[in-house]
């Protein structure tokens, strides 16, 4: 297409092309949507850009690793999965980024997820390329040794495909300290090796101190900083926030210890609604119940029975001030995000990554709310994954204070990048076009910089 066209044409030709190459894969057709719309004005303005072919080359992965995964379960029966990495882009650094297991896990979700990190890993501004992986075995009802040699059988391929310097996993969805344990122990044992090709370490092993809080924490930090930008702060807030694993349990713990109260946790069977809050107590139970007993969110009514259990619902209809998304994709669509709007939501701050539809997403700008997209606002995690990771290389640990301070710098940096490119000149911050075209940026210029590679 030639500079005549208009840009609703470039973007609309770009979306055709990238749907025909890539059949099916709606989530990544949603992901790459969302960044094209952001940026596509900026290219344009950037000649260079456009000729060097940047955006078709950002949308294409730089390679997918895919295997089976046999293993035995308690019973003796052979079971097979099937797990991918997908290495999406390393212009600004290894590839880095989490591995998800759960049923729902396909190509189309791994390459949305891969593409996001890529923008948010640039956003923190450390040294780190994007990728993502995983596999759609279902930890739910696994015994721990089932779940064991699961993680083990799967390390025997990965190994050859990661390293420190060339692809560094993580947790997400259903890969916590337990499953990176048994990962890391595989991998010593086949390679012969020490050293930081995983974080979410335990502490006893090269963990860092703050990353299992830090996705919910810095998700916090980033929603306190834009209220903070409109004189305003979480303070006195009412919160209603989705899940309750690792990124929800965080973010309730940081949103309460900062003067909010939280009313909400969910999990796929339902949502928690406590009108008295869900306090440091009542949080220490859901951690306890999700972490060690591996229970469901309804059993928290059992404990606290002021509280209702709303079976098979989103806690998006609960009148609050604030709402963290923190389970899962498409989470919330344009009726929900309405309801939300007409109950009052001043600020959607998103813990998960792509938690809201696109066009429940529009329905969030059209109203100029405070709306923090997921690849600035959940940030967090995979920065103090870049810290455990400079920590490793550095053979040293840094004390809890240190490891929070430079989180929060970095959630402070990420926040103003975001308003450099977002401002809309009249006061309001369109933080999905600012944290889009910060992200990009950067591996933009790193791409152009290395010429056709
Ligand atoms: P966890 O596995 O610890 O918790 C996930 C929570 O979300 C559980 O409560 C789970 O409920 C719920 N959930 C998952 N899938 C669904 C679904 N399809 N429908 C309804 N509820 C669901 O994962 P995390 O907290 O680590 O991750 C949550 C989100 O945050 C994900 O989008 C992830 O990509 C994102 N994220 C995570 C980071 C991290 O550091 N861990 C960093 C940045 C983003 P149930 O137990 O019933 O499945
Ligand atoms: O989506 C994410 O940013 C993560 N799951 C964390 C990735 C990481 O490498 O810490």
């Amino acid at each position: 297409m030639t500079s005549s066209h208009s840009l609703r044409e470039e973007i609309d030709h770009f979306m055709h092309g990238l749907e025909r190459r890539n059949p099916h894969e709606t989530e990544f057709h949603q992901a790459v949507h969302e960044v094209v719309e952001s940026v596509m004005p900026f290219v344009m303005a950037n000649p260079s850009y456009k000729k060097a072919q940047i955006l078709e080359r950002m949308t294409e992965p730089d390679r997918i690793i895919i295997f089976r995964v046999s293993w035995e379960d308690d019973e003796g029966n052979i079971r097979a999965n099937r797990a991918w990495r997908v290495q999406f882009n390393n212009s600004i650094g290894p590839y880095k980024g989490g591995l998800r297991f759960h049923p729902s896990v396909n190509q189309s979700i791994l390459k949305f997820l891969g593409f996001e990190q890529t923008f948010k890993n640039s956003l923190t501004g450390l040294p780190m390329g994007g990728g993502k992986g995983g596999s759609n075995f279902n930890p739910k009802g696994k015994s721990d040794r089932e779940v064991m040699r699961f993680c083990q059988s799967l390390m025997v391929e990965l190994h050859r495909h990661i390293g420190e310097d060339t692809d560094v996993p993580a947790g997400d969805i259903g890969v916590g300290a337990r499953e990176i344990s048994y990962m890391f122990g595989m991998y010593k044992r086949l390679r012969n090796r020490f050293t930081g090709i995983l974080t979410g370490k335990g502490l006893a092993f090269g963990g860092s101190l703050v990353r299992t809080e830090a996705t919910g924490f810095g998700c916090v930090y980033f929603c306190n900083h834009m209220l903070e930008h409109t004189g305003d702060s979480l303070k006195g807030k009412t919160c209603i926030i989705s899940g309750s694993g690792n990124v929800a349990t965080y973010a309730c713990q940081k949103a309460t210890e900062l003067g909010a109260k939280v009313l909400t946790l969910s999990d796929s069977g339902g949502f928690v609604y406590d009108p008295d809050g869900i306090d440091e107590d009542k949080l220490a139970f859901v951690k306890h119940l999700k972490e060690v007993q591996r229970g469901r969110i309804s059993e928290y009514v059992k404990k606290y029975p002021k509280a209702e259990f709303h079976a098979e619902q989103r806690p998006w209809g609960v009148p609050a001030d604030v709402a963290f998304p923190c389970a899962t994709q498409n989470e919330i669509n344009a009726d929900e995000a309405r309801t939300m709007l007409k109950n009052g939501v001043k600020v959607v701050c998103e813990g998960a990554n792509m938690p809201s539809e696109y066009d429940a997403v529009q329905e969030f700008l059209k109203a100029k709310i405070l709306f923090g997209p997921a690849k600035a606002a959940n940030a967090g995690g995979v920065a103090v994954s870049g810290l455990e990771q400079s920590q490793n290389q550095l053979r040293i640990s840094w004390s809890r204070d240190e490891v929070d301070g430079k989180l929060q710098e970095i959630m402070r940096d990420i926040h103003e990048k975001c308003v450099q490119y977002g401002n809309d000149g009249n006061s309001w911050v369109n933080y999905v076009d600012g944290a889009n075209i910060a992200g990009f940026v950067k591996v933009a210029d790193a791409m152009l910089a290395y010429g056709v590679v």
